[in-house]
């Protein structure tokens, strides 16, 4: 009989030596791992993703760059990783069966709001020379549609109040910067996340917010800290209970901080550093002059497509991407978006050939290993849509170039935000604007164009440019009038089909 797999010994150092199930260790000696890098946002992607790449790059080429995790907002990573001695597995899985490599990096965890004074003084340490960051796109504080700090964000404003105390990215940046600048200490501030330009606009966020406290600091900040763009890519849903259990089961231990995600992996980065950094290119990381093709082929054609796959699908009822990937109808309207919609936007770059990518990408959505729920990518919809597909948008506008599946996924959004799918079972809606977002869905009513036309007012995620669009105006309506009339798959059928659908003027309109 084989045990209960929630009744088995804890992973630690202690224990790691029983572990089973051809687990890889961990090639480097942790006791004497020196710290030099912050992560900012202990969640599964900062496990499947920046840590592995810090492993290798430790593995093969060496130096201190033991992690020191934080959590901006709840103690639960510490929590799972502390008894652990913050250890834990990654596991990547898909056709071919799954594969499990123990991590060693990460060194301590610290949680923001219980001690700001101790996650400031290790991002202060000189000993630190990088400070990574994936905190999701509304971490950030910005407005989604500039992508400038939001200055009215309730966090902001309270870490501007007690600036030596702060609790949000920006606000824990700063404090550290006034420390390290005394000291002259460089550093590089590497944001992970899906935003464009995401170390451009972090920079510009962390200026803009001392700037607001110490003039002097903002002027400084350029002095003593990089802000290199990245694009990180690998697909890693959240941990269920479920893999907990099937992971205990095959490597012997019980890992309460496991992580599952698939094969692929990719990094990025800009060559902007001001100090010694890992050797993540040892780890197979890209490092480079220009981050910008990447980052936006990875944003339109990867997280626009996931965006328009978790939408359409959580209206139709299916919980998980592979699932919608396996309907037909899906499938081809994903394809013809990537193709027809989104990388005409995009600008040819040498060894990046946009059909092969795609077809990797419809690849990567379709495994079947894979349990990734449309609920957890239609999460924060306000914070990403603006980068993933309005952006595509208006360069198809500019480009005169089709919208239609563009402006379809946008109508799932919205609605999505009704609260109910097709059949009338509940949507739980997951977004900082949430209350304002579905108090607008419910008084926008049902009437197409003039649904269509009150979501375009808001502006934090349309800007100011989309509503006096006429021809995105008048597709987000045909897209709404659809998905309302016939369905969500009769929708995408009629799309993929090429018929053009009424407008509400009887108009025919491509
Ligand atoms: C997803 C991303 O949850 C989401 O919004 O689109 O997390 C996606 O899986 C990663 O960006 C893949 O690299």
């Amino acid at each position: 009989m084989t045990q209960d797999p929630k009744t088995l010994p804890r992973l630690c150092e202690r224990t790691a030596a029983q572990l089973r199930g051809g687990v890889v260790r961990p090639a480097l000696d942790r006791r004497k791992l020196g710290a030099g890098q912050v992560h900012l946002g202990v969640g599964a992607f900062f496990k499947a993703h920046l840590a592995p790449y810090t492993q290798q790059a430790i593995e093969r080429a060496g130096g201190g760059w033991g992690v020191i995790g934080v959590s901006l907002r709840r103690p639960d990573a510490r929590d799972e990783l502390a008894p652990q001695d913050h250890l834990f597995t990654v596991t990547e899985t898909d056709a071919a069966g799954p594969r499990t490599t123990l991590i060693g990096v990460l060194k301590d965890m610290l949680v923001a709001p219980e001690n700001p004074g101790a996650v400031v003084d290790a991002l202060a340490d000189p000993a630190v020379k990088i400070v990574t960051l994936t905190i999701t796109e509304k971490g950030y504080c910005l407005d989604p549609a500039s992508g400038a700090l939001d200055e009215n964000h309730p966090d902001i404003r309270r870490d501007l109040a007690h600036p030596e105390a702060p609790r949000t990215a920006a606000g824990l940046i700063a404090a550290a910067l006034k420390k390290r600048l005394a000291a002259r200490a460089p550093l590089a501030v590497l944001s992970c996340d899906n935003l464009s330009s995401n170390g451009a606009r972090l920079r510009a966020s962390v200026r803009r917010f001392a700037e607001l406290w110490d003039p002097a600091l903002a002027r400084a900040v350029d002095d003593i800290t990089a802000f290199p763009n990245t694009m990180v890519d690998r697909i890693t849903p959240a941990t269920t209970p479920a893999d907990l259990d099937k992971i205990a089961e095959r490597i012997g231990l019980r890992d309460e901080a496991a992580v599952v995600a698939e094969p692929f992996t990719q990094w990025v980065i800009e060559d902007r550093f001001m100090a010694a950094r890992p050797a993540w290119e040892e780890a197979g990381a890209l490092i480079v002059d220009d981050v910008a093709p990447y980052e936006l082929a990875k944003l339109r054609l990867l997280n626009g497509a996931h965006s328009t796959i978790a939408y359409l699908g959580q209206l139709a009822g299916y919980d998980h991407v592979a699932d919608v990937m396996a309907e037909p109808a899906f499938a081809s309207f994903i394809a013809a978006m990537q193709t027809e919609e989104i990388a005409p936007t995009l600008r040819p770059v040498e060894g990046l050939a946009y059909e092969t990518y795609i077809d990797a990408l419809l690849e990567r959505f379709r495994n079947p290993a894979l349990r990734h729920r449309t609920a957890q990518i239609a999460m924060d919809g306000s914070q990403k849509l603006p980068p993933r597909l309005l952006e595509t948008a208006r360069a198809q506008l500019e480009r005169g170039g089709p919208i239609e599946r563009i402006a379809l996924a946008i109508a799932a959004w919205i609605e999505c935000l009704r609260g109910v799918d097709r059949r009338g079972a509940p949507i739980e809606i997951n977004d900082p604007l949430a209350d304002r977002l579905m108090r607008l869905s419910a008084e926008a009513g049902d009437d197409p164009e003039e649904r269509a036309a009150a979501f375009l007012r808001f502006r934090e995620v349309f800007g100011a440019d989309l509503a006096d669009s006429g021809r995105f105006r008048a597709a987000l309506a045909r897209g709404l009038a659809a998905l309302r009339a016939d369905g969500v798959i009769a929708a995408v059928k009629r799309i993929n089909a090429g018929s053009p659908a009424q407008d509400s003027t009887g108009g025919v309109t491509a």
